[in-house]
């Protein structure tokens, strides 16, 4: 049997902590699809296509990786895929509530998908998109936090 996982996400925009978990998929499982969901309650900086891209160069390397754009429920999505996990990445205490509620009510809508949780390294448990936003926004180095294409897609963005 294949095992196929999900790794769900806004990858707004992709970060180093972001392709640490799908790395750390790719080693483990046979095929990783890194799902671009649309949330339409919020208002990305980057457009759907520009995220893809990037998702596309950063993941390059992998062979067993495939990136995709969905919208609507996640377990929708993974039992069309005939995923048989979603992987989720861990960052700190904080992350394990939110984590918590979205996995019960995800199972509670498919029982045979189950999610797997990983532990990024500890330089990125400080990461996340927002704030590699914050810090872009206001010219000062990203460089450590994602890599040198999202970097440069930054720098554009807030080009004076
Ligand atoms: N280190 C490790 N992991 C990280 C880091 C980091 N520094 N930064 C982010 N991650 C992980 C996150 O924990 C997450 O697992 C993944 O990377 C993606 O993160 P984000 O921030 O890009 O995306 P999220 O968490 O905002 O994505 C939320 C979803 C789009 C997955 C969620 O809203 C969803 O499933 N939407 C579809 C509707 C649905 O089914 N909802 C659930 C039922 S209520």
């Amino acid at each position: 049997m294949t095992n196929k996982v999900i790794c769900p996400g806004s990858f707004d925009p992709v970060t180093y902590g972001h392709l640490d978990i799908i790395e750390r998929a790719a080693k483990v499982f046979d095929h990783v699809t890194v799902a671009l969901f649309i949330n339409q309650s919020k208002t990305p900086l980057f457009t759907l296509e520009e995220r893809i891209s990037l998702l596309n160069q950063v993941t390059d390397h992998l062979d067993n990786v495939t990136i995709d754009a969905c919208s609507g429920l996640l377990m929708d999505y993974a039992k069309e895929q005939n995923a048989t996990a979603i992987v989720r990445g861990l960052r700190a205490v904080s992350d394990f509530e939110y984590e918590m509620q979205i996995t019960s009510m995800n199972r509670k809508l498919n029982e045979d998908i189950e999610t797997f949780f990983v532990m990024t390294k500890n330089e990125y448990s400080f990461l996340s998109s927002s704030i590699v936003k914050e810090v872009a926004k206001y010219h000062a180095s990203v460089t450590d936090l994602v890599p040198s294409v999202v970097e440069e897609a930054l720098k554009k963005k807030f080009a004076k």
